[in-house]
């Protein structure tokens, strides 16, 4: 593979983070051919927010004791993580190049075990937010003060084991616990509100005892109020914010597409997607 990620200093703006997970998202979807890219470019703005903005960790100590956890419950967007992992210098870029592969640290579905910065394994979905909910109320028995952030997606708002997440999480007063739904209307055979995922979704959570927040998740101004709201909100409630993303976003011809939950992209188009994203980089 020719083309090298393009590194960013530390004045890097939000913008250009989220470009940069784009980006190595798009040189990871090129090494396949295919896969999960749509989701990659649609969250790659609530990325940047999470890793350049609200989490505290350490780069070059993934298991230090006292970091918020990001659990990735949606297995398949494992892209997306990895591609703002390496942005935030915990998974090294040159491994772009083995993405998919055997033996390779980033499997096309997310694997705690080989990756460093994946905290759990997901991909069955419907779990990651019990997860959180055990590890929520683990650190806070420990008097960790570290947050668990939960991304989850629409689609998993179908599973019932999700719901009963949500109710154990208020029962315990887990205002250390964050979800962060990626709300793309979008799930394996089709638009979500035509599923299970019906009406409005804040009221929902709401009247299950959280304090929700829905935001445009491709406005950076937006979701970065919308993480400080959430770490900060003087109740015992645990919180949830919904984005509202567009799969494909940044690439016109991608967002286009109608089918978009796992895309196949021709060899040449590859190159043109780059440069659509190389014409609209940040200052
Ligand atoms: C328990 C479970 N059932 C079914 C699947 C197969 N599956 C993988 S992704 C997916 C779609 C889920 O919806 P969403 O994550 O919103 O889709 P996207 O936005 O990525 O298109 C399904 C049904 C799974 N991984 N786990
Ligand atoms: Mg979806």
């Amino acid at each position: 593979m020719e083309r090298q990620r393009e590194i960013s200093g530390s004045n890097t703006s939000l913008a250009q983070r989220a470009w940069a997970i784009r980006r190595n998202a798009l040189l990871m979807g090129e090494v396949q051919g295919q896969g999960y890219i749509g989701q990659a470019l649609g969250v790659a703005d609530v990325l940047a927010v999470s890793y350049f903005h609200a989490l505290n960790y350490r780069a070059n100590d993934p298991e230090w004791e006292a970091r918020d956890r990001f659990l990735l419950s949606i297995g398949h967007y494992a892209i997306a993580l990895y591609a703002a992992l390496i942005e935030a210098g915990v998974l090294p870029e040159n491994e772009i190049e083995t993405y998919g592969m055997d033996d390779s640290r980033m499997p096309m579905s997310g694997m705690a075990a080989y990756t460093p910065g994946m905290e759990i394994t997901g991909g069955s979905l419907g779990h990651g937010l019990g997860i959180a909910v055990g590890m929520a109320l683990g650190l806070k028995r420990k008097k960790n003060p570290a947050f668990v952030y939960n991304m989850l997606s629409d689609g998993e708002l179908g599973e019932g084991s999700t719901w009963e997440a949500v109710m154990s999480a208020v029962q315990w007063k887990l205002d250390n616990l964050i979800a962060v739904v990626d709300f793309n209307n979008q799930q394996a055979d089709g638009p979500t509100t035509n599923a299970l995922a019906t009406g409005t979704e804040a009221p929902k959570w709401e009247a299950f005892g959280w304090y929700a927040q829905e935001v445009d998740g491709n406005d950076m101004s937006a979701l970065v109020e919308a993480f400080d709201n959430a770490r900060n909100h003087p109740s015992a409630k645990p919180r949830v914010i919904i984005c509202k993303t567009k799969m494909c976003k940044g690439i016109p011809f991608l967002e286009a597409r109608e089918i978009t939950h796992f895309i196949r992209v021709e060899a040449d188009e590859w190159a043109k997607a780059l440069a659509v994203l190389d014409e609209d980089k940040p200052q």
